[in-house]
């Protein structure tokens, strides 16, 4: 039996200079382990409460010391002394100390940092790699990177609606290939971009943001990026969407390109688009509260497209209980910081699955070098993870921590690859 000696967490910078929660967790074996929770920008308004300090004069309110403390003097109190393995228990024992529905009163980010070092430190003790810990022996499948290499919307400045532009080099044998396919077109895609005139500065997420003048466009440039890679588009690499369009949509009605738009005429564009690019997948098409939009959405391109749940969903079981029940979605965005803890992520992950739905698991656009979400990724054997471009290296940890799984696993390693393709999930 390990016990929980000492819990404690102190405030740290994430990627975009914005503080955020790092927490430390020492156990009775001698076992020191930490963790460090993201955040996003285009949040769900049902994402769990990301406490922050709101005092002006620091960080501009967005300290998070509050958070932290509520971990030194109210969760620790209930950790310290608890058996380590025991995740469901520790993870329940903060549900309760915080007592609200969203995490409102000590913070999702408190929770999270608890939640996530525990679990690092209870595999650490047990002598084995964490996604083997939190997977068991089922754990042995890399899942397929869906890599940003083109950023909008709310992680650049410039004038694209759509948020994501990921290439998905499904085709590929391995994980290792993957990335290295991933790094090709990235670097070519560069290239492509500078010959045109086009600034090559990059979002939040490590890929490029200059101004298009059609959000089509930027499928156009990561087209001819693959070709010039020397890679075959819809057969090596595919391509995937994170539109987040609650973010332009408003009293149920969408601006997009300058045109105020409905949801119907949002799911024509869509379908219009899937026809001519290899797209695989369109997370967030429509906004977090449009299920009716969602429900038409996914009657007409749920049989070919997956069709991902990010504001929809939130990670929050209640939300994925109801777009299974009412068809809206077939595939979930898995965000650990939406729900607060990780039993309840790996409860909202098998509900989703025991649904038929395709998972992502998916990093935030401030991000740590946490690389947490790539063992995650593993041990459920989700078949897609997304962490932005093969670069900065808040992004690459994560694909440099599955380039190392996999080397582990060595001939027992399988890479999700074109199986996900084939019975489309
Ligand atoms: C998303 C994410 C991550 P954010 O919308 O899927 O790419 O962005 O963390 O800003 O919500
Ligand atoms: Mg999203």
């Amino acid at each position: 039996m390990t016990i929980v000696q000492d819990v404690f967490a102190r405030e740290i910078l994430d990627s975009r200079a914005n503080p955020t929660v790092e927490v430390e967790v020492a156990l009775s074996g001698g076992v020191r382990s930490r963790a460090s929770v993201p955040s996003g920008a285009s949040t769900g308004a049902s994402e769990a409460v990301e406490l922050r300090d709101e005092e002006h004069a620091r960080y501009g309110g967005k300290g998070v010391l509050r958070a932290a403390d509520n971990v030194n003097r109210i969760l620790r109190s209930r950790i310290v002394g608890q058996e380590a393995e025991d995740q469901l228990l520790i993870d329940s024992e903060m549900i309760r100390a915080d007592g609200t529905a969203n995490k409102g009163s000590l913070g999702a980010n408190a929770l999270l940092g608890v939640s996530l070092a525990v679990a690092r430190a209870a595999a650490s003790q047990a002598g084995i790699p964490l996604y083997r810990y939190i997977g068991g022996l089922r754990a042995g499948r890399l899942p397929i990177p869906m890599m940003n290499i083109f950023n909008g919307g709310q992680h650049a400045d410039n004038n694209v609606d759509i948020q994501e532009y990921m290439i998905v080099p499904v085709g590929a044998m391995s994980f290792r290939q993957a990335l290295r396919i991933g790094a090709e077109v990235y670097h070519t895609l560069r290239n492509v971009l500078k010959r045109e005139g086009m600034a090559t500065t990059v979002g939040d997420e490590g890929g490029y943001a200059p101004n298009l003048t059609s959000n089509e466009d930027a499928l156009r440039y990561l087209m001819v990026a693959i070709d010039e890679a020397g890679y075959v588009a819809g057969r090596d690499v595919f391509l995937a969407l994170d539109v987040a369009a609650s973010e332009f949509c408003e009293n149920g009605r969408y601006t997009f390109e300058g045109k105020r738009m409905t949801s119907d005429m949002l799911i024509d564009y869509y379908e219009e688009l899937t026809k001519r690019y290899p797209i695989i997948s369109v997370e967030d098409g429509l906004a977090e509260d449009d299920w009716h939009g969602w429900q038409a959405m996914t009657a007409r391109l749920g049989g070919r497209v997956r069709l991902v749940g990010d504001d929809l969903f939130t990670t929050n079981p209640s939300r994925i209980a109801r777009g299974i029940r009412e068809r809206a979605g077939n595939a979930l965005l898995v965000k650990p910081n939406q729900i607060g803890t990780l039993s309840e992520t790996l409860y909202a992950i098998r509900l989703a699955e025991s649904a038929g739905y395709s998972t992502i698991i998916s990093h935030r656009s401030g991000e740590t070098e946490d690389d947490f979400i790539a063992d995650l990724a593993v041990a459920v054997s989700a078949p897609f993870i997304k962490t932005g471009a093969p670069a900065r290296s808040e992004r690459v940890a994560k694909y440099n921590r599955l380039l190392r799984i996999e080397d582990e696993l060595g001939s027992m390693a399988e890479y999700a690859g074109k199986s996900v393709l084939a019975n489309n999930r």
